[in-house]
């Protein structure tokens, strides 16, 4: 149903671009960056643009992902367009490159940041268009961001870089590494989980979220916006039940742990479901009512090889959905009848 729709709005699009008359350059004065709402890396990508160029931000998670971009292509005042911290799978990527190919024919500037695996065939076709890419898979793309930016940014830029890296568990990588070193573990830390549990404790209020990115941009620390560790604390102690709850119905299969999360966020309780089944690779799958599809959260242990995100990204195609991301964390959007399929796939997939 989504793809449909999402078909459905790319011939407008063409046909609107096709049909009207070129939109000027000197009429377009729009600057909007399209990030992911999900986690503190895309959050603090989205803030680090505006802080850098000003401009709108546009937060999406993967579900709605492709959409958010449609409607923004669309719009005849965009002069210039970031992508953050999106990854592409199979599903989506002819048409991402097909969208960033017409906006380049009306001459928006388009930058991709990202750090996510990616088709090489998809580098180079993006790279063909002169899409500007920035993308490299062993930095945050918030690091990278700041990476590439950092003459226009303040100093308080590097800390929230800093900050994403943790959370992406990607601290350890030669310029996030160094970007830490600059402060306080410590004082990294708290703040790193402080972000990430108010971005997590608000996927349902987007006002808060474009707020967040408003203070971030504004230079504010995440322990100088109002009530953060407060809200924080809330978060804690929800997950302190989500624990008891996949305690109770977490199940297993042979090489997977997975769980049916019903009133949290999937991505919150996968770590759980990863630790407390003792398997190398946790699933956890939540509904979402309005789509028909399931949001689910994949995460490996240390002792995983394999590249989760690779193996995510195909099946999740083959039963008609879409996935991808990281070798030990990645996502899949996968149809609602089609949810107990990919978990036996995986499970011997894995094997
Ligand atoms: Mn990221």
């Amino acid at each position: 149903m989504v793809a449909s729709k999402i078909k459905k709005t790319t011939k407008t699009v063409k046909k609107k671009t096709m049909t009207k008359p070129k939109t000027s350059q000197q009429q377009r004065t729009k600057i909007v960056c399209i990030s992911h709402k999900e986690d503190a890396d895309g959050i603090s990508s989205a803030a680090l643009i505006r802080q850098a160029f000003g401009g709108d931000s546009v937060l999406v998670d993967y579900p709605g992902q492709m959409e958010a971009i449609q409607k923004v292509c669309a719009d005849e005042k965009l002069k210039s367009l970031y992508i953050c911290d999106l990854g592409l799978s199979k599903k989506n990527q002819d048409e991402f490159v097909d969208l960033l190919r017409i906006l380049k024919k009306n001459h928006v500037a388009v930058t991709y940041i990202d750090h996510h695996d990616i088709d090489p065939k998809i580098t180079k076709e993006l790279e063909k268009i002169k899409v500007k890419m920035i993308h490299d898979i062993n930095e945050c793309t918030t690091v990278q961001v700041y990476n590439a930016f950092k003459s226009k940014l303040s100093d308080q830029a590097p800390f929230i870089a800093a900050c994403a890296a943790i959370t992406d568990y990607m601290e350890d990588r030669p310029i996030g590494s160094k970007l830490l070193q600059i402060y306080d573990r410590q004082f990294a830390l708290i703040n790193a989980t402080v972000l990430t549990y108010n971005i997590v404790g608000h996927q349902k209020d987007p006002d808060y979220l474009l707020y967040l990115v408003e203070e971030l941009a504004d230079s504010k620390f995440p322990h100088e916006i109002p009530n953060t560790f407060e809200f924080a604390q809330i978060q804690v102690e929800k997950l302190a039940l989500i624990i008891a709850k996949v305690k109770k119905g977490m199940k297993t299969m042979k090489n997977i742990g997975y769980m049916e999360i019903m009133d949290s966020g999937a991505s919150g309780a996968v770590n759980f479901v990863l630790g407390l089944s003792g398997k190398d690779v946790g699933v956890a799958y939540k509904e979402r009512v309005d789509h028909g599809i399931y949001a689910v959260s994949v995460r490996g242990s240390k002792s995983c090889k394999i590249h989760l995100g690779k193996i995510v990204n195909i099946l999740a195609t083959e039963l008609g959905g879409s996935g991808g991301g990281h070798d030990k964390a990645c996502g899949a959007v996968i149809p609602k009848p089609k949810i107990q399929t990919f978990l036996k796939e995986f499970n011997k997939k894995l094997n």
